[in-house]
């Protein structure tokens, strides 16, 4: 395999071929730990996958929350493009105040903004929210041109917060600030922990927890919400599918924080637990055994033995309703193989659910995750040690041979670490079998060369990949958007997923279709035709 990925890489000009070939392996667990090149610069022009910093911050974190003017300084496309895409679901829940996300808010900077700076229309704009609107909040969200003319983002919020006595909050996200949208995730992070974060006073209740990194992408968010309270916990906020500013106020009084995404929200989970001292737990509700291992985890942090109890029969309950009609969909998918190519965390959250429809997964890879992603990271409950602290009781040497002063007592540290082992805590690459292959910041050659190679049964990824594949012959499956399904989180989410990967493989479609490479050499060579 390493020979063939090489012929592959070895068309790139020498200078190409070197940095491309620190971003691709081949899982080998006798090699372990494995290491990838990961968050870095993408060569420019080569084609890639990934999107930009506003498209993390505004797209991504910022835009789902529903009763916020987020107004995008900007050209229109980049409003218009970052406007529900994404299949961000949200409604209007009585006593909740405003959904504003059925409207898309832009200052549609032109050519003569361009030239003699765009603020005065952004002030006018917030007025014109303002007017229209009365939001509780305004959150400005910057483009490209936005630096590179110099508008002063925050300064406007600063004289509208006092012109209109309405909380603004400017978020300089200009699209080429870093290397991908990860750079967007920490920048919206940042702002809300500086702005909304512990700006409320709301009562919370027993086993009061927050979601972070759970966008209710096809109503998964609503899924998981379900299953949560029904086992008893009170959710405070959620960040930021179907979310709203004014419960992310009080979300510094959650008793736990639960990560799905880790990927975008670390840094929310990292603020609370040094300000705030609230743990985290990693959880995933992608997948069925996922699902169950979360929920045991997150009763088990809290012991309580109604939770545990409670758990137990949900997972009882829901499982007999599910299993009958899985095992339907597992018998049209098993012995099947599948490429997956998302974002930050979806390569690895949805390897467990292709895993229960008896399908491998023979590659995968992110846009833009950064290292520990793919080669793991303990997590533990702990804080970076202050120098001062003398309590030696509480420290322990982490992962990475620092100093952590442990948030909770060291018995309930070992037993949780003893206990829970989701898939994340051993990063993506320690998921997958010897022989598969990860890819980081894939490019379109390397897509179509994969593709030849391996000839995945499905390729799931997102729309910049679709069709691309559908002329190769192979079933695509959006793992972003869902295409126009969902959910695909939690019990019920699994069926309809088994039943969308079911349906698109057994589709008579791809009879008629005959990608070329199959019947003529290619442009690549034809090392790849078996
Ligand atoms: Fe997290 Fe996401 Fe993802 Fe992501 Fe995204 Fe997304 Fe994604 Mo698209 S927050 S990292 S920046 S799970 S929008 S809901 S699907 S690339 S894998
Ligand atoms: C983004 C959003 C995106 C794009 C998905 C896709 C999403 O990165 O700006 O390429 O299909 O999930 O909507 O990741």
């Amino acid at each position: 395999m390493k020979e063939k990925i090489k012929k592959i890489m070895e068309k790139y000009p020498a200078k190409v071929f070197k940095n491309r070939k620190e971003h691709v392996l081949v899982v080998n667990k006798c090699e372990a730990p494995q290491m990838i090149m990961a968050d870095a610069r993408t060569i420019p022009g080569i084609i890639t996958e990934r999107g930009c910093t506003y498209a993390g911050c505004k797209g991504v974190v910022v835009g789902p929350l529903k009763d916020t003017v987020a107004i995008t300084h900007g050209p229109i496309g980049c409003g218009y493009y970052s406007w529900l895409t994404r299949r961000n679901r949200a409604r209007n829940n009585e006593g909740e105040g405003y959904n504003f996300l059925t409207y898309c808010f832009s200052t549609d900077m032109q050519e003569k903004d361009i030239i003699f700076g765009g603020e005065n229309k952004l002030k006018q704009a917030i007025g014109e929210a303002v007017e229209i609107f009365k939001p509780r909040s305004i959150m400005i969200c910057a483009t490209c041109p936005v630096g590179l003319i110099g508008d002063d983002i925050n300064a406007v919020a600063n004289w509208a917060e006092k012109e209109f006595d309405t909380q603004v909050i400017a978020f300089s996200c200009e699209g080429y600030k870093g290397v991908s949208q990860s750079a967007g995730h920490h920048i919206a992070n940042n702002g809300l922990f500086k702005h909304v974060i512990g700006t409320g006073d709301e009562p919370v209740g027993e086993y009061s927890v927050n979601i972070l990194g759970e966008y209710n992408i096809g109503g998964d968010g609503w899924e998981i919400e379900r299953l949560l309270k029904t086992v008893g916990y009170h959710i405070i906020s959620i960040m930021s599918g179907d979310g709203s500013v004014e419960r992310l106020r009080n979300a510094h009084k959650a008793h736990l924080n639960l990560v799905q995404c880790h990927r975008s929200t670390n840094y929310t989970a990292e603020l609370l637990r040094a300000q705030y001292g609230t743990d985290w737990l990693k959880i995933n509700f992608l997948g069925i055994e996922s699902t169950v291992q979360s929920l045991r985890d997150i009763a088990k942090y809290f012991g309580d033995r109604k939770l545990i109890d409670r758990t137990e029969a949900l997972i009882a309950e829901e499982l007999a309703i599910i299993q009958p009609e899985m095992e339907k969909y597992r018998k049209l998918c098993q012995g099947k193989t599948a490429a997956l190519f998302v974002g930050g965390s979806r390569a690895n959250h949805f390897q467990g659910p292709f895993k229960e429809l008896g399908m491998e997964t023979v590659l995968a890879g992110f846009e833009f995750a950064h290292r520990d992603d793919y080669e793991g990271r303990e997590v533990i409950p702990f804080i970076k040690e202050n120098a001062d602290n003398k309590n030696i009781e509480n420290i322990v040497v982490g992962p990475d041979r620092e100093r952590y002063r442990l948030v909770l007592s060291r018995e309930k540290y070992e037993q949780l670490n003893k206990e829970m082992s989701l898939n994340y805590f051993k990063g993506m690459i320690k998921i997958m079998d010897d022989g598969s292959i990860v890819v980081d910041d894939i490019n379109h050659y390397e897509i179509e060369s994969f593709m030849k190679l391996l000839k995945p049964d499905v390729f799931g990824s997102g729309i910049k990949e679709k069709y691309v594949i559908h002329k190769m012959g192979t079933l695509s499956k959006q793992l972003h958007s869902y295409d126009y399904s969902g959910p695909f989180a939690g019990f019920r989410g699994a069926v309809i997923f088994a039943r969308d990967v079911a349906m698109g493989l057994t589709t008579p479609a791809w009879r008629l279709i005959k990608p070329k490479w199959k019947t003529g050499p290619t442009l690549e060579g034809d090392f790849i035709r078996e």
